[in-house]
């Protein structure tokens, strides 16, 4: 099922449980090589998100500011391969969607545990706005805040459940967002966590 949020913003639910098993199989090959690792921001803060990322491009953050790079600063290797089961279901989502040509090299992976959160921002770090946003979310539930193109426009909230992708393109790309603090619970294949997979175009 199909479902607009917004102008260019579409929530495929439950597009991912097939590929579950599959995926959490792969994340965890990637984590016992680049594990998740709690960056810090350019403000001094270690976010409550832990993250790892694969492909050839990996998202980075710390005192110096946010970046793209090939090499992750903790191996100081490579990032991990993007797994064939992860490109495939991006575009897969992506042509759904109505974005032909999604070919992602990056692939942020972010774990929230009960009380992580990620505050409002936009993403802007990428080389072509033109490329969509991939998300795919696994695990517990969380509610997602949606804002506007100005920071101080409302937000909306809405559940993302386990299997649910969200493919973020056109005007929404821009789009202020967020994850709210994240509630306890148990999930059969995660246990006490939320992950996300979080694919783009990087350059
Ligand atoms: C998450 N991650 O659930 C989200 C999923 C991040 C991040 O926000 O930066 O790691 S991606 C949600 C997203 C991406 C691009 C645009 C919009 C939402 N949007 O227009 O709302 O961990
Ligand atoms: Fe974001």
């Amino acid at each position: 099922a199909r479902e607009a949020l917004a102008d260019g913003a579409m929530l495929l639910r439950g597009l991912a449980l097939p590929f579950a098993s599959a995926l959490i199989e792969a994340i965890h090959g990637i984590a016992a090589i680049s594990p998740f690792r709690h960056m810090v921001t350019a403000g001094g803060h270690a976010m409550s998100v832990a993250t790892t990322n694969c492909g050839a491009a990996g998202w980075v953050s710390d005192r110096s500011g946010y970046r793209y790079d090939a090499i992750d600063p903790e191996t100081r290797k490579p990032w991990p391969e993007m797994p064939e089961c992860f490109a495939a279901l991006a575009e897969l989502a992506a042509i759904q969607a109505g974005h032909a040509q999604f070919r992602p090299d990056a692939c942020l992976i972010n774990r929230y545990v009960p009380g992580a959160r990620l505050s409002l921002h936009q993403d802007r770090n990428e080389r072509d706005f033109a490329q969509p946003i991939v998300s795919v979310s696994l695990g517990l539930p969380a509610i997602f805040r949606f804002g506007g193109i100005r920071r101080n426009d409302p937000v909306r909230k809405f559940a993302l459940h386990h299997g649910d992708v969200v493919v973020w393109g056109g005007p929404a790309r821009l789009r202020f967002h967020g994850v709210a603090e994240l509630k306890d619970g148990f999930h059969d294949q995660l246990g006490r966590q939320r992950i996300n997979l979080t694919f783009r175009r990087a350059r």
